[in-house]
């Protein structure tokens, strides 16, 4: 046995996936992080994810969810913490002590409680709550946040590519493709930047193919 393939086995994640859809920002990660993993994938199509059988893994009927070693997680920011910090041997996450380890929790956390409610809200063609009800505030607080950041370095934390990135550059990635958040230079050119990165286009190509197995 090499001495790595214990820790291999401890690491191995099963992962509950819908093809095209947020959970395919968990599918690059594990992509990025070499990470072990078994794939379940859920039919959106046949409403699989309101079904019982999938509801006593995840009562909330959403993607992503990951099973580690007996314990559920949920939430794209969460499951990304959780992920990165198993396979911290990627160095993806800043470990706790490391001046980045602020930043990190910030960005990955601002994404799941500021920018999904946004993106939620302008898909709607929802009027946002008064800005002091709004968990974002103003939606051009939010654009002018992630701009200010992305015209200052080639990454959110900086020069360093992390796991905030896999989130962030998929996420403005496909919010732009759908206008719901107006493309400016150093948004395209991040999310280029990240989207481009041999990772992120292996997840997609297995993303598409197997969207195309379900569609099937
Ligand atoms: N709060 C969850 C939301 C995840 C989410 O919106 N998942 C969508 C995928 S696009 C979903 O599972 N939708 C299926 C449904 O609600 O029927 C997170 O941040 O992970």
């Amino acid at each position: 046995m090499k001495p790595n393939a214990q820790t291999c086995t401890d690491q191995k994640i099963t992962f509950f996936h819908a093809p095209q859809s947020r959970s395919g920002g968990t599918l690059a990660l594990l992509e990025e992080l070499g990470a072990d993993y078994e794939l379940r994938l859920v039919n959106f199509k046949q409403n699989e994810q309101r079904q019982p059988a999938y509801r006593a893994i995840n009562p909330m009927g959403k993607v992503p969810a990951i099973l580690h070693g007996g314990a559920l997680i949920t939430e794209q920011p969460a499951v990304f913490l959780y992920l990165a910090d198993l396979y911290s041997q990627a160095r993806l996450a800043p470990p706790p002590g490391d001046p980045l380890r602020g930043p990190y929790l910030r960005w990955l956390v601002f994404y799941g409680s500021s920018f999904e409610p946004a993106i939620v809200d302008r898909s709607q063609k929802r009027a946002p709550a008064p800005p002091m009800a709004s968990p974002y505030g103003a939606w051009e607080d939010v654009l002018n946040t992630i701009n200010q950041q992305l015209t200052q370095s080639p990454y959110l934390l900086g020069e360093r590519f992390t796991a905030v990135d896999v989130l962030w550059g998929g996420a403005l990635h496909w919010t732009t493709m759908f206008e719901l958040v107006p493309e400016t230079p150093a948004i395209r050119a991040y999310a280029d930047r990240v989207i481009t990165r041999p990772a992120m286009q292996r997840a997609a190509a297995k993303d598409a193919e197997l969207f195309a197995l379900q569609a099937a």
